[in-house]
């Protein structure tokens, strides 16, 4: 039961259009399959979804681009770089698909890939910012790893490596057909971005954190602070009259919400604080981009549906959803209040004719069977098993003691039972306004006999 955003957003003149670009490319790391996962996140209904539920219109040109047509001949190292020439060229493409949706005013979300996509992405949106309002863009970078390596620092020479090198400017190539194409106006200030999720950084990576001053949160402040924390801070130190791209590698979740990526590592994000800081991304209004990366649907077997269904989650949470399942349920429950008060006073002035009780219980009725089919769907449905999920993750698993693992037991509890009081309500409601018409049908079948 949700419904679409209600946060005004500042920065995106058309909040309910959405650009999607689908990269099925896999060239800035080794392991092949990270490439399917554009397919396989829209096969899972990701798109439907954010249709249906959240109320977007979806621009997406219906392809999932594999760029095999400007890929290069021949592709050598260079700089220790490996496939140079074809990430740039992919990401020099990208960049101008994402500008196109941006600079018209839309969101622009992104399903790769590999991370090595966000040189693109990240280029075309801050270029588009620039043109449109006249300001420089923050990037929030949720991730286990900083990718902030220069060719000749990386320890792998993967370009997924590498983006955020080379789109603050730390790393620099002339040749145009590596990278030589990114420009001013599609960088990014080391003073705009902000890091969250750390845990696996190289060496060199933290030297050039220290010496920039870039805003990291690692594991560690996680840990420190809380989830909460951690994200206020950030927020602050972007300020609220900045727009934000959000670049989500999935790998900043812990293995055991996301094992299908290229380069797990323990001790992740939990999958509710990937989703809290997506859904605090969407709360500032100042989101104007997505990205989704680093999900590979070949990795695992028993894993890849888990990991599409987290990187879904994290995509519709960025976007307006939320956790209330309630906004139906009250409207439902205001009306009928309404219903109930304008019968009394009706009744207490002799103006109440069966008829208005039949035709008001009806709207309720069907209001509230909706309401309790949907629910029904949530909790017990295939596609969105709560249930099954409740009883799995939250029954079978209990916390007790002073813990933050006690502490979000304690929340999903919450959750589980409010979804189950729904349920009943509407079912209880469902049946008292079917009883309404019964009993006012038999009322007025009376009066004219
Ligand atoms: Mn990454």
């Amino acid at each position: 039961m949700t419904s679409p955003s209600t946060i005004e957003q500042k920065f995106v003149s058309k909040p309910n259009q959405l650009g999607v670009v689908a990269v099925g490319f896999s060239g800035g790391q080794c392991k092949p399959g990270v490439e399917a996962a554009p397919t396989a996140l829209i096969a899972s209904g990701l798109l439907d979804q954010l249709r249906d539920d959240l109320g977007y219109d979806i621009h997406h040109d219906n392809a999932v681009h594999a760029y095999e047509d400007i890929m290069p001949a021949s592709d050598p190292d260079h700089r220790g770089m490996k496939k140079p020439r074809s990430v740039s060229a992919v990401t020099q493409r990208l960049s101008q698909q994402v500008y196109e949706h941006a600079k018209d005013g839309k969101f622009v979300l992104t399903l790769g890939g590999d991370h090595s996509i966000a040189i693109g992405t990240i280029s075309g949106t801050a270029k588009a910012i620039r043109e449109r309002l006249g300001r420089e863009m923050a990037v929030i970078w949720v991730d286990a790893h900083a990718d902030i390596n220069t060719p000749e620092m990386s320890p792998s020479g993967n370009v997924h490596g590498m983006p955020m090198a080379f789109l603050t400017g730390i790393a620099k190539e002339e040749k145009k057909d590596i990278f030589g194409w990114i420009e001013k106006e599609h960088m990014v200030s080391v003073r705009k971005l902000v890091y969250i999720g750390l845990r696996d950084v190289d060496r060199g990576e933290k030297q050039i954190l220290r010496e920039n001053g870039i805003k990291a949160f690692s594991m560690h402040d996680v840990d420190k602070y809380g989830i909460g924390r951690v994200v206020e801070m950030a927020l602050a130190y972007i300020g609220n009259d900045t727009p934000i791209h959000l670049s989500f590698d999935v790998d900043a979740l812990d293995p055991q919400f996301a094992p299908s990526t290229g380069t797990p590592v323990r001790g992740g994000l939990t999958l509710r604080e990937g989703d809290f800081i997506a859904e605090c991304v969407h709360e500032t209004g100042s989101l104007v981009a997505m990205d989704l990366v680093e999900v590979n649907p070949s990795l695992e077997t028993l894993g890849a549906s888990e990991t599409i269904r987290a990187g879904c989650s994290l995509v519709r949470s960025a976007l307006g959803d939320t956790l209330l399942i309630m906004p139906f349920m009250v409207t439902s429950s205001a009306l009928g209040v309404a219903f109930i008060i304008l019968i009394l006073i009706l009744a207490a002035q002799r103006f109440l004719l069966p008829g208005i009780i039949i035709i008001g219980s009806f709207v309720l009725f069907v209001l509230w069977l909706t309401g309790l089919i949907e629910t029904a769907l949530q909790l017990y449905g295939s596609l969105a098993n709560v249930n099954a999920n409740c009883q799995n993750y939250v029954q079978h698993n209990q916390f007790k003691g002073n813990s933050i693992d006690t502490l979000s037991w304690l929340t999903q509890t919450n959750i589980c039972n409010c979804w189950k009081t729904a349920f009943a309500f509407e079912v209880v409601n469902t049946v008292f306004f079917l009883w309404m018409m019964v009993m006012s049908w038999q009322v007025n079948r009376d009066i004219y006999d």
